[in-house]
């Protein structure tokens, strides 16, 4: 169980076992909808990562991932609250997909609206057959206010964004794998073990290379090639000149590292 400002956490169930922190939505009854409450208490898990943290998974209590924003809360604020509100998230979903580690999400049920915003910040979505993906906004007269509309067409293109958002499409688990909404397809209840295989795997990693694969990758990608190719010289001497590639580096050239293998 998680100690210190971890434990107070009502709306989230959290575990640490080893090197892998597991954070769990947990508000069931309202389908693990997102309120102000859930929101800030994902912004202080995940500012408050224990040091000896390597990997995080994601997932949600009962039979959704998660229903999005809480449109219990939405009647309440104004236009310029509205601007703040989506500030905020943006603030939260870039603490996940900026973090100093990786994060594995589990999809399962709804995964909509918010909560597909809040599963395309993480790094490597794992999603079980039932899990489906919506954007209701467009439905409810809203529009995505959670990184969505950065974050989702960098998954499945523009075009598949948009027809979610105008005709209300939901997208079973098959096809948002194709598409790319997950990575890796599993049946119904093993997403947790599969999510566990692949955070093992990012532990045993070196932190630092996580760390450039979750800071540099994503920003190396938007950029204009010449920039992006003299910012990766630069992400891999710093890499490179780390203890641990260097010891990991010797490992392999006395034959005391794994080669790769076909899977
Ligand atoms: C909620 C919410 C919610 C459920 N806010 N309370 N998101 C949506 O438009 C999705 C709305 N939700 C649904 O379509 C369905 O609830 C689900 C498909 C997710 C699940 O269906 P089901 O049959 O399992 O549950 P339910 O009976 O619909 O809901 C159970 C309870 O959760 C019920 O409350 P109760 O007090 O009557 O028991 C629901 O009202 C409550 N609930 N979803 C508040 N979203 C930063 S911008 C992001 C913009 C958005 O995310 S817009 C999309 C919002």
């Amino acid at each position: 169980p998680a100690t210190g400002v971890l434990a107070g956490l009502d709306h989230l169930h959290i575990e640490i076992s080893g090197k892998v922190l597991h954070l769990r939505l947990n508000r069931p009854a309202k389908r693990n909808a997102l309120n102000d409450g859930l929101i800030m208490q994902l912004q202080t898990a995940f500012t408050n990562l224990p040091a000896d943290v390597s990997a995080v998974i994601l997932s949600g209590e009962g039979e959704h991932f998660c229903a999005g924003l809480d449109l219990s809360e939405l009647t309440e604020r104004n236009t310029f609250e509205g601007v703040l509100h989506s500030r905020g998230w943006h603030a939260v979903m870039d603490q996940i997909q900026f973090g100093p580690v990786p994060v594995v999400s589990v999809l399962h049920g709804a995964v909509v609206g918010g909560g597909l915003e809040l599963a395309s910040a993480t790094h490597i979505r794992v999603a079980e057959h039932s899990a489906y993906y919506g954007l209701p906004e467009g439905q409810r007269g809203l529009f995505v206010g959670g990184g969505g509309s950065a974050r989702v067409p960098r998954l499945v293109g523009v075009h598949c964004m948009t027809d979610m958002m105008l005709t209300g499409a939901v997208i079973d688990a098959h096809e948002g794998w194709q598409r790319g909404f997950s990575r890796y397809l599993v049946p119904d209840g093993a997403g947790f073990a599969k999510a566990c295989e692949l955070a093992a795997k990012i532990a045993g990693n070196a932190p630092l290379s996580n760390f450039a694969v979750v800071q540099a990758l994503p920003r190396i990608a938007d950029m204009p090639q010449g920039d992006a190719l003299f910012v990766e010289a630069l992400m891999a001497a710093i890499a490179q000149g780390d203890a641990a590639a260097k010891q990991r580096l010797r490992a392999f050239l006395e034959g005391r590292a794994g080669k790769v293998v076909k899977q």
